[in-house]
């Protein structure tokens, strides 16, 4: 009886309004249920990245990884409890920040008051990023909606769907691959490094002892006096675990293709950065986006697009979280 009803629904108000569609996705979704959606996030986002300027870019980082394993769902935001570690229990999730999953609450929250069980959090998370990226003075783009939330969450999916900055190009190129991304549409998404900052520890082996050498020995392809100032910054990481430095160091908190134009000086973070520009398949795109800001502004868009409707859940594998870190039924 439920279901029925709700797939008349669905085909009902779908096929009524001519929005843009992607699959059972529609810029229109929310329409009639929830009509000033995108409006609520953005004044509520545009609020908490002014306060924290930091929100932004764990956004697009939360984002990511929320797509890349098993789909742009909200699994990423669930709290692990006792009976299960969720992918936040991930290493590789222990520094996303807090801001953006407050951003996500906060907008959740406000939609809660407005239109009660309507909204996802996966929804609210797409839009978020897109309207966070944005203000950064990166490229807007349209967001289909109807994303459901995901029933379930687990750290072990965590592992193999995330490049890690230690990994060759070949071994990236094939994640990004494995979820449908070209070659241009990978080292485009990489750009996304023109904002946020990373730990030390994330690029550690390239600024100390670098191959066994001596403790002040370097990868030869960093810039020497960054490489320098990375040793100095850094001094302390072992200690102090939360030091981290911008990820692009010229432009640090604009959306721009600075980016792509450190790495031919030799000013890339991660040794997975530095590498797009030594790599003769990713090469000619860094050269591209350095040279032409609209050519990476446009291809970013479009795969942020294709990033955003990533094994998207319908409601026979989804449901509109109640709270965004929980599922609506707690099981165990
Ligand atoms: C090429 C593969 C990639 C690798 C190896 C990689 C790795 C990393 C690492 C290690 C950090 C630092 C995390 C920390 O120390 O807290 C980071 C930060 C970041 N990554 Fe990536 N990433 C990749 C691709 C992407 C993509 C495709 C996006 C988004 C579309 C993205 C968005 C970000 C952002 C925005 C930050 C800064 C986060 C912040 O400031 O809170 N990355 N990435
Ligand atoms: C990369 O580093 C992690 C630890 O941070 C390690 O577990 C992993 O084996 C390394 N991967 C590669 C490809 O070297
Ligand atoms: C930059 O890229 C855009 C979009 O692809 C293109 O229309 C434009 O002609 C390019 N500009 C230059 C100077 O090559
Ligand atoms: C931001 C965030 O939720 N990080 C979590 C990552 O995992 C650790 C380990 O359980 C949690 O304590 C963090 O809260």
């Amino acid at each position: 009886m439920k279901p029925f009803f709700f797939f008349f629904f669905f085909f009902f108000f779908s096929g009524a309004v001519a929005g843009r569609r992607t699959g059972t996705l529609s810029t229109r979704y929310y329409q009639r249920s929830c009509p000033n959606v995108e409006s609520i996030v953005t004044s509520v986002v545009t609020n908490k990245q002014i306060t924290n300027p930091t929100t932004a870019a764990g956004a697009l980082r939360l984002f990511f990884h929320d797509c890349f394993v098993g789909g742009c769902d909200a699994s990423v935001l669930i709290t692990s409890n006792s009976f299960n570690a969720a992918e936040r229990d991930a290493e590789i999730n222990l520094s996303l920040p807090g801001d953006a999953f407050d951003a996500v609450v906060r907008a959740k929250t406000q939609l809660e008051l407005t239109c009660p069980n309507t909204v996802s959090c996966s929804d609210i998370l797409a839009l978020a990023t897109r309207d966070l990226v944005s203000m950064l003075g990166g490229p807007f783009y349209s967001v289909p909606l109807g994303r459901k939330d995901s029933l379930s969450s687990h750290v072990f999916s965590v592992e193999g769907n995330l490049p890690r900055p230690n990994m060759t190009i070949s071994q990236i190129l094939s994640i990004f691959s494995s979820k449908g991304f070209s070659t241009q549409e990978t080292v485009a998404l990489t750009g996304a490094h023109t904002v946020g900052f990373s730990h030390c520890k994330e690029y550690a082996s390239r600024i100390y002892s670098f191959n066994g050498g001596a403790h002040d020995h370097y990868d030869p392809s960093i810039n020497p006096r960054y490489a320098q100032a990375l040793q100095k910054a850094c001094a302390n990481y072992l200690h102090d675990p939360t030091i981290a430095t911008f990820n692009d160091v010229m432009t640090p908190g604009k959306f721009d293709n600075m980016y792509f134009q450190n790495l031919a000086r030799g000013l890339g973070l991660l040794a997975s950065d530095q590498a797009l520009v030594s790599d003769s398949r990713t090469s000619p795109f860094v050269h591209l986006y350095a040279a032409n800001q609209t050519a990476f502004f446009h291809d970013f868009a479009a795969a942020m697009q294709k990033l955003s409707v990533l094994g998207v859940k319908s409601l026979r594998d989804g449901e509109v979280r109640r709270r965004c870190d929980q599922f609506n039924t707690i099981s165990t």
